[in-house]
């Protein structure tokens, strides 16, 4: 049976255009997207933005323009991008959005009828930049005269010269005393220590899963889930004076999407629920739920997220001292995975509009190239690390790889295919020799494919074709081509241009466009069509004709480091 397969990107704040950092994130999912669907699996992902914000309020009013009219165009604008990239997203959401506030608010009135919500009154700091609320130990010192930070300690006071800042936005909370709801997280203590134990794989990579247990381990406090002196966002339905604060929201948007599901019948929008096939899992249906994240929003998706669902769906069990306990079942209803990003920095720099290295992914694509973009956020450090995006090596490794290796290797087969002017196109045995090769690398690559690992995936496919262009050097099929006997370059030609397919066929899923470039180079039709009709293993099993009938244009440019 397919399996369903639900991946997600975070749904990127609505007060700012997209950057680099956002198509991290986008890129990862995407491609892990589309090798799902491409080998066999039912596969849907999801983006968006999140629009009830203060931030994006102030932004508004910042631009003078009405708030529906600003999110209107922020929303434009990131779709934009990611259709700049063909990114291949089901569906994508705004909070805004009617069938969004459906759902929160039906969640918000289920946890409060529970009695997993109660009115207190919260006093301390709030960052609107991190949009939550912050604890001294958030925070750190800066010495206004020297910008130097330290941690924050009683022995210190804030004064004219010492100030206290969100160390992310550096920028001072601000101190707020409101009448709050509040979730019951300290309900989920046991429970959640629970599930961690049962599901060791909940958070990639382990280091973060560490710091997650460390932190849970430390107690877990009620958070506040509302505002009173917002106005902008989803009023609570018990409570009209409040609306909800940004996690209850953005959170449940990865619900959303399933319960009220985009769909078009004859080009009217409407919407389906597919939360039996994407979220609720059953015993015969084992779906997988993926989302894809930074390191800054993983104590919300790692801790308050099971939390709150496990309170929506009802899940655990009580025993009779009232503890709540996890069952395995409760996993029917959680994600899988969390596969948390690390933040990179550019040219060793943190990214900044004053220093003027936000790196926009469009302009820097259409300098470039797509490819050189992604194959460098991918390649460069494995996910879950910090990295550096270092330009003058991103374009070094673009030649190095793509151009060099990977590029020249085509031209070859397809130059000198085209000179033995071959008139049943070039075709021959998959010879056991050539099937074991391209088995191996095929299961390495699938492998890490699986485990989420791109950068193994690229790692093994770049030292596949160093393997290839050392078999091209070997065999110099530009010397043999010269024989009167042509059968050990037709030889040579077809077990490169064989592996070369296997190359394509994995490489499909990291850049789309390119690859179908190289399969119409090689006089294969139908590959892009069929790969996206799940045909992946069925492609790589098949002993192909090479069709090549004319040189084109080389598939990589090489770029000049500057
Ligand atoms: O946090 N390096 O939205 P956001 C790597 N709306 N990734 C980066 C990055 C960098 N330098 N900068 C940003 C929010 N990111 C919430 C999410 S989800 C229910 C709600 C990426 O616009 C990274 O994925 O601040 C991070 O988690 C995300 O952008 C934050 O985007």
């Amino acid at each position: 049976m397919t399996k369903n397969f639900y991946v997600t990107t975070p749904i990127y704040y609505g007060n700012g255009p997209v950057h680099v950092g956002h198509f991290y994130s986008s890129t990862i999912a995407n491609t892990i997207y589309k090798y799902q669907k491409i080998s066999g699996k039912n596969a849907r992902f999801t983006t968006g933005i999140d629009e009830n914000s203060q931030k994006a309020v102030i932004k508004a009013e910042e631009a003078g323009m009405p708030i529906m009219e600003y999110l209107d165009s922020m929303a434009a604008d990131h779709t934009r991008v990611w259709d700049h990239f063909n990114m291949d997203y089901t569906d994508f959401i705004r909070t805004t959005s009617n069938r969004h506030k459906i759902t929160v608010q039906n969640v918000l009135q289920k946890c409060f009828d529970k009695g997993d919500i109660y009115e207190g009154e919260y006093e301390g700091m709030y960052c609107v930049g991190c949009e939550s609320f912050k604890k001294d130990e958030d925070l750190v010192f800066r010495n206004k005269t020297s910008w130097d930070t330290f941690p924050v300690s009683d022995k210190v006071k804030v004064s004219e010269n010492i100030e206290k800042i969100c160390p992310d936005h550096l920028t001072t909370p601000d101190q707020i005393k409101e009448k709050n709801y509040f979730f019951k997280l300290t309900n989920y203590q046991t429970w959640i220590e629970e599930f961690y134990k049962a599901n060791p794989r909940f958070v990639n990579p382990d280091f973060r899963y560490n710091e997650v247990k460390a932190f849970v381990g430390r107690g877990l406090e009620d958070f506040s889930i509302s505002r009173e002196t917002n106005t902008f966002g989803i009023e609570l339905p018990f409570d009209s004076d409040q609306v909800t604060y940004v996690w209850f929201d953005a959170l449940f948007n990865y619900y959303t999407s399933c319960i009220q599901s985009r769909a078009w019948d004859k080009n009217n929008e409407k919407f389906i629920d597919e939360s039996k096939v994407f979220w609720e899992g059953s015993e015969e249906n084992k779906r997988e739920i993926l989302h894809v994240v930074g390191k800054d929003i993983i104590r919300f998706h790692a801790i308050f997220w099971p939390a709150m669902l496990a309170s929506y769906f009802d899940l655990g069990e009580t025993d009779d001292k009232g503890i709540l306990h996890y069952k395995s079942s409760d996993n029917d209803y959680l994600p899988n995975e969390i596969l948390t990003g690390g933040y990179f920095t550019v040219d060793g720099q943190k990214m900044s509009k004053s220093i003027g290295n936000v790196i926009d992914p469009v302009e820097y694509s259409e300098k470039y190239s797509k490819e050189l973009l992604t194959l460098y956020m991918l390649s460069a450090f494995p996910i879950g690390n910090d990295g550096d995006y270092d330009r003058r090596d991103a374009i070094l490794n673009f030649n190095a790889k793509m151009a060099n290796n990977f590029g020249n290797l085509v031209n070859r087969v397809v130059v000198l295919t085209m000179k033995l002017g071959l008139e049943n196109g070039l075709y021959g045995n998959s010879d056991n020799e050539i099937k074991s090769t391209t088995n191996k690398y095929s299961k390495e690559y699938s492998d890490s494919m699986n485990e989420f690992n791109l950068k193994e995936s690229l790692d093994n496919t770049f030292f596949f074709l160093d393997v290839l262009n050392k078999f091209a050097d070997t065999k110099a099929p530009w010397q043999t081509i010269k024989d009167d006997d042509k059968t050990e370059t037709i030889e040579t030609l077809y077990t490169l241009a064989e592996w070369v397919r296997q190359v394509g066929l994995n490489l499909y899923a990291f850049f789309p466009e390119k690859m179908s470039e190289l399969f119409a180079k090689l006089g294969l039709e139908n590959y892009a069509a069929r790969l996206e009709k799940w045909e992946l293993e069925d492609l790589r099993k098949e002993t192909p004709v090479f069709n090549i009938t004319e040189k084109g244009q080389p598939l990589f440019a090489r770029f000049e480091v500057e």
